[in-house]
């Protein structure tokens, strides 16, 4: 069970569609696949989804801060001393999915050692999650229009409408038009990724006072610390932080000061190991937490979904399970299938899934 070495591939695969929203796009994912090889031959495998714009880490950095940083701290321990793991790495304080991506390998490894799948390790609440939609900035026609393709092909009737343009009825706009189309045969909820003022986001939110929201994320700056409490005291539906709110302490933070009153946990940035002192501290506060996305590739989505199956209250919501959609290609041998608005979690030891050598060939950018 000793760790004998850790790889960090990256690989490059484009979108049939972009991902566009008020901090950032996403037009290839340029992602490091992570393995993590055990002296008994087992490997584990995770990938790290860079996001620069939001945590600073580049597909470049991550590789080198895996070579050079974090697996010569954890080469020789065993995959059992995942505590040691954490707290090796937990001496960087930055790096978010660089260690979330080692540390989901590490599950991976340990559970096909033992012959268990990860999600079942975790918690093994159930076998599946309902999944929502991620509807990325454009006209409303064709946001409705894509809805619509969701709803038909996938089954899916929860969507996250990405919102903070201005001025803001380019998106209140948008919301409502889905609502008008679709009625309450579909959950809504927004996400502003920092994009508005704390003005402007009241300002929206009365907009669609009306509009029946399940939710609304991190609409303006965590940094603007009054304004955002000042936002938060006057919404009647929980405001959930995203990236305001990576570490347990961030958690605490936002929460206790007034600022945040749900949250998201992303395995792509909080891997298994964090993710659960994440979800056991929301589960103390009595938060409601969603599965989040970090516009990962199928291999990031079945983590996702292994944890937050594992778990009643990651599982009770909708979770953020379908970004891969609209990438061109893949790596998984055996794709994740979405139907009846649900994603299975994988059966089988670890995470069920394998890497195809000839996809991972074609992708790969460091050969
Ligand atoms: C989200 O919830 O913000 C977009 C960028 C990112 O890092 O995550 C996504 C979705
Ligand atoms: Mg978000």
């Amino acid at each position: 069970m000793k760790i004998a070495r850790v790889e960090a591939i990256p690989f490059a695969i484009p979108y049939t569609k972009p991902l566009k929203f008020a901090s950032g796009e996403v037009r290839t994912a340029e992602h490091v696949l992570v393995r993590v090889h055990t002296e008994d031959g087992v490997v584990g495998v995770a990938e790290a989804p860079p996001r620069p714009f939001t945590y600073g880490e580049t597909q470049a950095g991550i590789v080198a801060v895996i070579g050079e940083v974090f697996a010569p701290q954890i080469v020789g321990l065993t995959l059992v001393e995942r505590e040691a793991v954490h707290a090796r790495l937990g001496r960087t304080v930055g790096n978010p999915t660089a260690k979330a991506a080692i540390d989901m390998a590490i599950w991976d490894a340990f559970g096909k050692t033992v012959g268990l799948a990860v999600t079942d390790l975790l918690g093994g609440y159930t076998d599946r999650m309902r999944v929502s939609h991620m509807l990325g900035f454009d006209e409303p026609a064709s946001m409705v229009a894509e809805a619509e393709r969701i709803i038909q092909t996938y089954g899916i009737r929860t969507f996250k409408v990405k919102v903070g343009r201005r001025p803001v009825t380019l998106d209140t706009a948008v919301v409502r038009a889905l609502r008008e189309k679709f009625g309450d045969s579909i959950e809504l909820y927004v996400d502003g990724n920092r994009g508005w003022t704390a003005s402007e986001a009241l300002q929206a939110m009365k907009q669609m006072a009306d509009l029946d929201l399940l939710f609304a994320e991190e609409l303006c700056p965590a940094d603007d610390v009054l304004g955002r409490r000042w936002l938060v005291g006057q919404l009647n539906v929980p405001f959930i932080a995203d990236e305001s709110a990576v570490t347990q302490a961030d958690v605490t933070r936002e929460v206790l000061g007034g600022s945040a009153t749900a949250i998201s946990i992303k395995t792509a940035r909080t891997g298994f190991t964090g993710s659960q002192r994440t979800h056991h501290l929301a589960e103390g506060l009595g938060l409601e937490i969603v599965l989040g996305n970090q516009v990962d590739g199928q291999l990031g989505t079945a983590c996702a979904v292994a944890f937050g199956a594992a778990y009643q209250l990651t599982a009770r919501r909708a979770g953020e399970l379908s970004n891969f959609l609209d990438m061109r290609d893949d790596l998984l041998t055996e794709p994740l299938q979405i139907s009846g608005g649900e994603l299975h979690v994988r059966p089988g030891a670890g995470l069920g899934v394998e890497i195809d050598p000839d996809k991972l060939a074609r992708y790969r950018k460091d050969t």
